[in-house]
């Protein structure tokens, strides 16, 4: 309850900041997409992780005030990218969560948002995760319009959920992002290779990019690449820095 109060008063007061990981093309580097994560700097305070707060902001409803603010904040910053790096533009993806997903106004949000900042749909990816899903009913359909509108949809998590696989015939899916715990394992074990293999391989087969997440060694990204995943993330090639950042790291590959 406490905690519900000061996030309603530091959202007010404009304490939360967006920071944003790259999404890398494997063997180099190449950040193709950035995604946005939310950050609370209380005044005074040390900061608060979104793994706190974010559950609380679901309990008390003020996610739809806080996804609204990131959504727009994460399309500025794509705006800014898309007209200073043209093509070479990190696509940006923005988690959305279970509750934003069952209200009906979020589609038109989006939609709005992306209008607002003259931005193409398929620059913007809504990550979701399975359970948010896997019942169906309206987050389902909130997902069905959401990727209506162009914008890509990726699974977070991917194959930590009950029903990865039935999930992929009716949810419509761009990307899927295979979980760290996947990741994590990949150390010589043929086991763990074969089930990296096997996730990149439904991924291709249906069509859709695999990002390997929570990368954070150079084994693991070589092991990716020789398994034939083309797009990861992780500490081993950026932690998330503000957007200013993201600049500065594609000015130096340019
Ligand atoms: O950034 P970090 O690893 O601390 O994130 C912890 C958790 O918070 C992750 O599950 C992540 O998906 C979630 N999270 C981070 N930023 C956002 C955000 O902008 N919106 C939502 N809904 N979840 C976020
Ligand atoms: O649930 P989701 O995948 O959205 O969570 C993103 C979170 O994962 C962010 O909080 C981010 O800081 C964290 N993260 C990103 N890369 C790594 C990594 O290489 N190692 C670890 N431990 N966490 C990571
Ligand atoms: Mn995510
Ligand atoms: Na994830």
């Amino acid at each position: 309850a406490q905690m519900a109060a000061a996030l309603r008063r530091g959202f007010d007061a404009g304490e939360f900041r967006l920071v944003y990981q790259p999404i890398v093309e494997l063997p180099h580097g190449i950040i193709r997409g950035v995604e946005a994560l939310v950050r609370w700097h209380p005044d005074g305070g040390s900061p608060v992780s979104p793994a706190e707060f974010i559950p609380v902001a679901e309990q008390t409803g003020l996610i739809i005030d806080l996804g609204a603010w990131i959504l727009d904040t994460a399309c500025a910053d794509a705006a800014a990218w898309q007209a200073r790096w043209g093509a070479d533009a990190p696509r940006v993806s923005i988690n959305v969560s279970a509750r934003q997903l069952l209200d009906p106004d979020l589609p038109g949000l989006v939609a709005a948002a992306l209008s607002r900042h003259g931005l193409e749909p398929r620059g913007i990816t809504c990550e979701i995760t399975e359970t948010a899903v896997f019942a169906g009913g309206p987050a389902l359909d909130t997902v069905r319009a959401l990727r209506e509108i162009g914008v890509g949809i990726a699974l977070d998590d991917f194959g930590t959920g009950h029903s990865s696989l039935t999930l992929l015939r009716t949810c419509p899916v761009t990307t899927l992002k295979v979980d760290k715990s996947f990741i994590d394992e990949l150390n010589g074990s043929p086991q763990q290779e074969a089930i990296a293999a096997s996730l990149r391989g439904i991924a291709d087969t249906l069509g859709l990019r695999a990002v390997a997440e929570g990368v954070e060694t150079q084994d693991q990204a070589d092991r990716l690449h020789a398994l034939g995943y083309r797009y990861a993330q992780g500490f081993y090639f950026a932690r998330p820095t503000p957007a200013a950042e993201i600049d500065l790291a594609l000015a130096l590959a340019a």
